[in-house]
């Protein structure tokens, strides 16, 4: 499980990333002259403050008027007006700066190679120059907060090299007792104040540092240390640097090692994937790359690449800190694209979509946590532009809590950002089963609830709405030739409040609280519109059948229901299903799936439809047009977008295992490229753990582990029996009673802690 390549990087793109969940680096694996490209997650431009727009509220009542009336493009004229916050935009998540490393004697490299190991989070350069052997290891390490740098070189020599660290804007190297720092603050000093800093720990030779910066002077080895903070939280940028530093110096080099390894294996180990067939395993990535692109199978590329999401979501999301960004940790702008921030209509989501699944719970706390604290502002946001209690997030936020509708309607008029994080929120007890987790994330759900309690409206028709609304940055054009975004109950916005009032009323009653409110909440339910089918025999994007001014769209939010939702499923909804599939057909005969994340929720959405084939066509399409070298994903034209990364990862898990509806699904969306392999640690909901074997396309054994009591009801393409005498599985219980109600499933009552093995037959 290595990416690995036989150049140093030669751009931003092709540097390999490391992170700890707060800090990360880019390295990019220079010889003569080695760069760490440095990130610290709470590192933003801006300050706190109140966007809400006091102009807003006043307004409703005749954008709706004009919604109801079919008038779309004079509505959304008002609302661009006057609905929007005051500001209306976020400010960035910025480069920290970059940590240069300039070789005395190093000239032509032999030998090179620079590598990432996944499984060991370690970015190594190995090569010789002038017959000394070059050595570098670096690591983030989450239990010491630093990253480390290990400099090895074997010649007599020994090793020399100077240290500087910069920044494009906004601050200045300084040296910091011996250590050497960087100190700025955001916004030409006027905003956050932050801080990196560096200390060597050298063995042998001497250390100094100076305004140029750090010097080592002919070391056997050293190792560089590195911390950063910022003021984020009221903190102190220097002292939690000098801590950071002084903690993790009084280690051996190996014990920082030590430490890093085990904590990031307790994450990565859980869960295993052998797809088989290491085609171009010895090859360099970029490479294997080259030869998919060519159309060469190389399902070991495919596994890596579902590692890869693991990988970077344990680097950039960790208990205790921020959630990922668009560009998880690692962004070398002060302005990055779309401010690098945190998008609500589809990519943070989609950050998260393998956190419960992929076994990385833990990941999903800053996530979780940020929805906890958007309470706040978002409660503003609600009563101050829609008179409306409980909390509401729009399309986008950012360090400081913002919640109100950004840029202009058709992006940012789209008060659904609450709603659909909290299937997040639901998903950490639907993976889990831990009742007082339940209880800390019920009342954020319920808050988000409120809002929708007030905010929905009576239509012409009777039905409750949202209004104004809009698709996810889609434009529909109407009968009469109106262009616009802005309507009233768009699909997705119905299946995300279908799905959380349902999953509100479900917490109220495993919780045993809040009947007259359950009651109330699943009478708003049943009031909400349906789905509809359109012309095209397509599932309805908008509640009239609009025509779709762009076909091929990258988002395919009318699909919510069936990934990553499931009201929508071949089951329980052929008719609708069916409409979806068009859907998604549709989409893709002009041109959708564009964007790498649009090509990861195709993936997820074909293995909802139990396509395989399909499912696999599309991750091959996202290794060929949407991956650069360091497999990061890209958005167009070329633009580092992490949520292909982490969706193409559950996308991938939901080909080989899904669960809802009450169901556990094995292999469901099997391709045919990946006839014989393995899985093991896949989480479902209902605190299960599955690992899954097969062969020439078919299950030849399953594993199932059971963290609570509950049925366990497995769907599969071949029937399935507990397998007969003992276990091969140490842990494994004897069967207890089960049953078939019905070709293709078998049910069993599975026990807390029970371990069951399930064979065909
Ligand atoms: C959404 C998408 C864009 C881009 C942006 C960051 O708004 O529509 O394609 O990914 O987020």
């Amino acid at each position: 499980m290595k990416l690995w390549y036989r150049e140093p990087a030669a751009a931003w793109l092709h540097a390999l990333p490391v992170g700890n969940g707060r800090l990360g680096a880019m390295v990019f694996g220079g010889t003569r002259e080695e760069r760490l490209q440095l990130n610290e997650l709470s590192l933003w431009a801006g300050a706190p403050g109140d966007c809400a727009n006091p102009e807003a509220l006043a307004h409703l009542p005749e954008v709706r008027k004009l919604v109801f009336a079919g008038r779309y493009a004079e509505a959304e004229a008002l609302c661009d007006r006057f609905l929007l916050g005051s500001p209306n935009a976020v400010r960035p998540y910025q480069a920290l700066g970059d940590l240069r490393l300039v070789f005395d004697g190093v000239g032509e490299a032999d030998g090179y190679r620079r590598e990432l190991d996944i499984e060991t989070a370690m970015a190594r350069v190995i090569f010789t120059s002038g017959g000394v052997g070059h050595r570098r290891d670096v690591f983030a390490s989450f239990p010491d907060q630093v990253i480390v740098v290990r400099l090895e070189a074997s010649g007599p020599g020994g090793l020399s090299f100077t240290a500087a660290i910069s920044r494009e804007a906004d601050a200045a190297m300084i040296p910091a007792g011996t250590d050497l720092a960087l100190t700025g603050a955001c916004d030409g000093g006027q905003g956050l104040a932050f801080e990196a800093r560096v200390r060597c720990v050298a063995e042998g030779g001497t250390v100094s540092v100076g305004s140029s910066g750090l010097r080592v002077e002919g070391a056997r080895a050293a190792t560089l240390l590195i911390a950063a903070a910022t003021a984020w939280d009221g903190r102190n940028p220097g002292a939690e640097c000098a801590a950071a530093l002084d903690r993790a110096s009084a280690k051996s080099f190996e014990d920082l090692l030590a430490a890093h390894a085990t904590d990031h294996l307790a994450l990565f180990g859980r869960v295993s994937l052998d797809l088989g067939g290491a085609a171009g395993g010895d090859l360099p990535t970029d490479e294997r790359l080259v030869r998919v692109g060519r159309g060469e199978p190389d399902p070991d590329l495919e596994a890596t690449l579902f590692q890869y999401g693991r990988y970077l979501l344990i680097a950039s999301s960790r208990p205790g800190g921020l959630p990922a960004t668009l560009q998880g940790l690692w962004n070398d702008s002060l302005t990055p694209a779309w401010d690098c921030d945190w998008h609500l209509n589809i990519n943070l989501e989609m950050n998260y979509w393998p956190a419960e699944p992929c076994a990385l719970p833990e990941c999903a706390e800053p996530l979780l946590a940020l929805v906890e604290s958007l309470r706040e502002s978002g409660r503003r946001t609600a009563r101050v532009h829609y008179g409306c209690g409980g909390f509401v997030v729009h399309h986008l936020t950012d360090l400081w809590g913002f919640t109100v509708p950004a840029n202009a309607s058709k992006y940012g008029l789209w008060p659904m950002g609450a709603a659909w994080l909290c299937r997040h929120l639901w998903d950490r007890w639907d993976y889990g089963r831990d009742p007082a987790g339940l209880a800390r994330l019920y009342p954020v759900m319920k808050e988000a609830a409120d809002f929708f309690l007030d905010f929905l409206v009576e239509d012409p028709e009777g039905r409750l709405v949202t209004c104004p609304s809009m698709s996810p940055e889609n434009v529909f054009r109407t009968a009469d030739g109106q262009v616009a975004s802005v309507c009233a109950a768009p699909a997705m916005d119905v299946q995300l409040i279908d799905d959380l009032l349902a999953r509100v009323a479900d917490a109220s009653e495993i919780l045993g609280v809040d009947e007259d409110y359950r009651e109330r909440v699943l009478g708003v339910r049943a009031r909400l519109p349906g789905m509809r089918i359109g012309r095209h025999g397509q599932l309805q994007e908008w509640a009239e059948d609009f025509e779709e001014v762009e076909p091929g769209h990258r988002h395919v939010s009318h699909l919510w229901a069936v990934y990553p939702g499931d009201g929508i499923t071949p089951r329980a909804a052929p008719e609708l299903a069916t409409a979806a599939r068009r859907s998604l057909e549709r989409r893709l005969a002009h041109g959708g799936g564009g964007t790498g994340w649009s090509r990861a929720w195709v993936v997820a959405l074909w293995a909802r439809f139990g396509e395989g084939a399909f499912a696999h066509a599309s991750i091959l399409e996202l290794l060929r047009h949407s991956v650069e070298r360091n497999l990061f994903d890209l958005h167009p034209p070329h633009i580092f977008q992490i949520d292909g990364n982490f969706g193409v990862s559950a996308a991938m898990a939901e080909m080989l295992l899904q669960s809802h509806g009450g169901d556990l699904i094995f292999l469901p969306a099997l391709p045919p490229a990946w006839p014989d392999g393995r899985v093991t640690g896949l989480r479902a909901r209902g605190g299960f753990t599955v690992d899954l074997d097969w062969s020439a396309g078919v299950l030849t054994r399953a594993i199932v582990r059971a963290s609570v009591p509950l049925v366990c009801r497995v769907r599969s393409a071949v029937p399935l029996g507990f397998a007969p005498g003992p276990a091969s599985d140490p842990g494994a219980q004897d069967a207890p009673v089960a049953d078939t109600p019905e070709p293709g499933v078998f049910e069993f009552e599975a026990e807390s802690g029970g371990v069951y093995e399930l064979v065909p037959g």
